[in-house]
C-alpha cells in the first residue's frame, strides 16, 4: 500500500454499516421486515405499487440523511490523498464517501438522495398512489438509482474498468460481490496484474481472487490498513 502508485476500492453496503445504514441484504428491520430489498429494487415493483416502493426509499434516505461517515469512509478519503492515483468506486447510494472527503468518486448505482423524473426512465406510467409529481411534465418522481434491469448511469462502468485495470492495489470492502456488473470488477483487475485485497467478515465469490482477505469489519480494519 505505501509504495502503490494507483489504488481502486470497491465498496458495497457493508462499508456504511457501522454508520447505521442497513446492508442491503442482511437487515430489513422494523415495518420493512416482510419485504425483499431484490423485489422492491426494480422498475416491475415501482410500476406494479409506487407508493409502497417511494415509502421504503423514503424511509431510507431519512436513516441515511441522519448517518455520519464512519472511520473506514474516512481511511478510504485520507488514502486518496497520500496515492498518486485512486478511484473510489462505490455501489453505494447513500452518498457517504463524499462526506467523508472522498473526491474522485463513482457511483454506479446513483444516490438515494436525488430523485428524478420517472417519465425519463421507465417504459410506462406507474399505477395507482404515484409519489410526488414532476413539475416540468406531471409524471411521478422516482429515486435517482439503479434497479435490476435498468442500465448503469452513462459513463460510470467505463470509468471504473479504467480504474480496476490500471491500478495496483485493488480493495474490495463490505460488498457481496453478487451484482453484476459491479461484481466483475475485482476479476478484471486481477487479470490485469493488480493485488487484489478484501476487507469483509465474511467469506464471498471475491475470496478466492484475493491475495489478502481480511476478516472483520471496514471500520475496524480500515484505518489500520492506510495507517
Ligand atoms: C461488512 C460489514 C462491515 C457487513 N464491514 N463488511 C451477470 C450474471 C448474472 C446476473 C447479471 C449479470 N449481469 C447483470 C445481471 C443482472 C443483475 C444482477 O447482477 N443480478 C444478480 C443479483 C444475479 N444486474 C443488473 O440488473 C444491473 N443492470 C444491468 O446489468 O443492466 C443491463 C442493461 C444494460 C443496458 C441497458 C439496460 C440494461 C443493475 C444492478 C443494480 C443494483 N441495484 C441495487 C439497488 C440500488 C438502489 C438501492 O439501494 O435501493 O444496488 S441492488 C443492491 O445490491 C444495491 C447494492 O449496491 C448492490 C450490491 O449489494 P452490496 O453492497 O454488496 O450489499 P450486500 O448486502 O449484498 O452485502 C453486504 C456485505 O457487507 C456482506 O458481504 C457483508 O458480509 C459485508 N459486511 N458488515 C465490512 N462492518
Amino acid at each position: 500500500m505505501r509504495g502503490a502508485r494507483g489504488v481502486a476500492a470497491l465498496t458495497g453496503s457493508g462499508v456504511s454499516a457501522e454508520s447505521g445504514v442497513p446492508t442491503f441484504r442482511d437487515a430489513q428491520t422494523g415495518l420493512w421486515e416482510r419485504f425483499d430489498p431484490e423485489e422492491l429494487a426494480t422498475p416491475e415493483a415501482f410500476l406494479r405499487d409506487p407508493k409502497l416502493v417511494w415509502e421504503w426509499y423514503s424511509w431510507r434516505r431519512e436513516l441515511v440523511a441522519r448517518a455520519e461517515p464512519n472511520p473506514a469512509h474516512r481511511a478510504l478519503a485520507d488514502l486518496e490523498r497520500r496515492v498518486p492515483s485512486f478511484a473510489l468506486i462505490t455501489q453505494n447510494v447513500d452518498g457517504l464517501h463524499r462526506r467523508a472527503g472522498s473526491r474522485n468518486v463513482i457511483e454506479l448505482h446513483g444516490n438515494i438522495l436525488r430523485t428524478v423524473c420517472s417519465a425519463e426512465r421507465l417504459p410506462r406510467e406507474p399505477g395507482e398512489g404515484a409519489p410526488p409529481r414532476c413539475p416540468r411534465c406531471g409524471a411521478p418522481l422516482r429515486p435517482d438509482v439503479v434497479w435490476f434491469g435498468e442500465a448503469l448511469p452513462p459513463g460510470a462502468m467505463e470509468a471504473a474498468s479504467e480504474a480496476a485495470r490500471s491500478c495496483e492495489v485493488f480493495l474490495c470492502v463490505g460488498t457481496s460481490g453478487v451484482v453484476y456488473p459491479a461484481a466483475g470488477l475485482p476479476r478484471e483487475a486481477a487479470g490485469a496484474g493488480a493485488l487484489v485485497v478484501e476487507v469483509n467478515p465474511e467469506p464471498t465469490p471475491v475470496t478466492p481472487l484475493a491475495a489478502f482477505a481480511l476478516r472483520g469489519r471496514a471500520g475496524e480494519l480500515l484505518p489500520a490498513l492506510v495507517a
